[in-house]
């Protein structure tokens, strides 16, 4: 209640001067509309008259793939520009043409009020904010998005920033990721949850050659992985680093606060000798180099790998049903961050955001459109985005909320509202009864925490050429080959490592370094 009387106070504040009677007769029911007119005092009288005649403010949004969506009979919009005397009309395009069709509209100079892109580092993106094609929001973000800035870190909004400059708001976006252990297997073997490399690698042992699902075959693994080691990434958190190293332009800082890529972060040839051991030890899956996602996915859900890569969210709701199904004692818990030998863990890095807004310099009232993407990160606009309309299409009793499905589909609702591609809170829900449920939310806090790559919208000119030269998987293809090779590991890494940097990795270190530099 506090929270909404505070918004309250601040969009009063905000349209009281030009737009008293549009925040009054934004609200839905006749009663409030009266109850805020009668509330108006004499000195406002006049405002509320000016406000009576203002027409509605009308601006457009792009967004790729929302070829269904009509603005004239869509449920949310016509809610949405009722509750702030706006007229929202939709472009776009199919996923595969979009960008084409968005570069129509910026080169003839019709550019949308609204861009919901793939933002700084895509397109022409940056050239056109450099040109001025849309607003540098700065001091307008700060003063006009106060549900926004509850939800995105500082981090991701400095990252950025071109020049300084903040051409658009990013939609949070956080992968959920976390690693999941067969408790069930732990208990058959009277063992416990691993917490450091020398407990992993024991367990994963006894997973591989102890039957731990006790069905008289070998045939289990204690660890598989897909071949970009992605998903084992945990093994390189243990070693203080912060990526997996199939791809070396993961850009990260280095200790003098210059970026460099994630496969010179010290550590990595550590965290390359334990996953080489496990494979030459045949614990870790013989076949993972050449498996792909869905083959990966297909041995978890088979019920053949004890620690596996999933998510907060599908752990329970997804992955341990599916397992069940093939062995219906299957039972997972988190394991959370195996130590190395220096007691310490890092997380991956994330991006951090999917897609970006950004407002045209030449539409009439950037502020309206603020408040508009305010509002969707709001405690009521993510109510509307993401169940629809009270009495319609979702009842509430005692706060709680209980959907209606059949209106929602009416509605093409049943994920909630495509408006939720422009921004939505990155709120971790976890559908069902289960008891685990309000202790994995409380583990996946961590996930907000980052950390994030810091330049996630930059890319060294260079870098087609380079990956043309060396080829497009030379680094997870060496990776793959030292690991699965019979060599000296430690001499492999250092010849790998040299050739990456002479084909172009030193230039590619260079260049970004220059574009981070004159970034900031
Ligand atoms: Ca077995």
């Amino acid at each position: 209640m506090i929270r909404n009387s505070k918004k309250m106070v601040a969009v009063v504040l905000l349209t009281c001067m030009v737009l008293s009677y549009v925040f009054t007769g934004c609200i839905k029911t006749n009663e409030v509309e009266t109850q805020s007119t009668t509330g108006s005092s004499n000195t406002q009288t006049t405002q509320v008259k000016q406000g009576e005649t203002e027409k509605p403010y009308e601006f457009s949004i792009f967004r790729s793939t929302w070829t269904d969506l009509n603005e004239d009979t869509d449920l949310i919009i016509k809610e949405l520009n009722k509750k702030f005397n706006i007229k929202i009309k939709i472009l776009t395009a199919p996923y595969e043409t979009w960008v084409e069709k968005y570069n129509i509209y910026v080169t003839s100079g019709d550019v949308p009020d609204l861009s919901v892109t793939t933002g700084p580092g895509t397109m022409n993106f940056n050239a056109w904010a450099k040109q001025g094609i849309y607003i540098d929001i700065n001091d307008l973000y700060k003063k006009h998005c106060p549900n926004i800035q509850k939800y995105i870190s500082d981090d991701i909004i400095e990252a950025h920033k071109i020049n300084g400059g903040l051409y658009g708001i990013p939609k949070p976006s956080l992968s959920d990721t976390t690693v999941a252990i067969r408790a069930d297997w732990l208990k058959n073997l009277n063992l416990s949850i691993p917490k450091n490399l020398d407990d992993l690698y024991a367990v994963l042992k006894v997973f591989k050659e102890n039957d731990p699902d006790g069905n008289k075959q070998d045939d289990t693994y204690g660890l598989c992985s897909e071949d970009t080691l992605n998903t084992i990434d945990f093994i390189f958190g243990a070693f203080g680093v912060h990526c997996p190293p199939n791809v070396a332009t993961n850009w990260i800082t280095d200790e003098n606060g210059k970026l460099t890529s994630n496969l010179l972060e010290p550590g990595v040839k550590d965290a390359i000798k334990y996953v080489t051991k496990l494979y030459r030890d045949k614990i870790l899956d013989q076949e993972w180099m050449i498996t792909k996602s869905q083959a990966y996915v297909d041995k978890i859900h088979t019920g053949k790998v004890g620690i596996s890569k999933t998510g907060f969210l599908t752990m329970i709701a997804d992955t341990e049903s599916k397992i069940k199904a093939n062995d219906p004692d299957c039972e997972l818990s988190i394991m959370e961050n195996v130590v190395g030998p220096e007691g310490k863990y890092v997380r991956p890095m994330q991006k951090g955001f999917y897609m970006v807004s950004s407002i045209s310099s030449k539409s009439k009232q950037p502020e309206k459109i603020l408040e508009f993407l305010d509002y969707l990160m709001s405690d009521e606009g993510d109510t509307l985005i993401r169940y629809g309309i009270k009495g319609i299409t979702y009842t509430e009793e005692n706060g709680k909320i209980t959907v209606n499905k059949e209106e929602l589909k009416k509605y093409a609702m049943e994920s909630g509202h495509k408006f939720k591609q422009i921004l939505q809170r990155t709120a971790l829900v976890i559908p069902g009864d289960d008891t685990r449920i309000p202790q994995l939310l409380e583990m996946a806090q961590v996930l907000y925490e980052g950390p994030f790559y810091p330049a996630p919208t930059l890319q060294p000119q260079s870098l087609k050429d380079v990956t043309t030269k060396q080829g497009p998987d030379f680094v997870k293809n060496s990776v793959a080959a030292i690991i699965t090779g019979n060599g000296d590991v430690d001499s492999e890494w250092d010849i790998f490592i040299k050739q990456w940097r002479e084909t172009g990795g030193d230039q590619l270190i260079k260049e970004i370094n220059e574009l981070y530099d004159a970034n900031k």
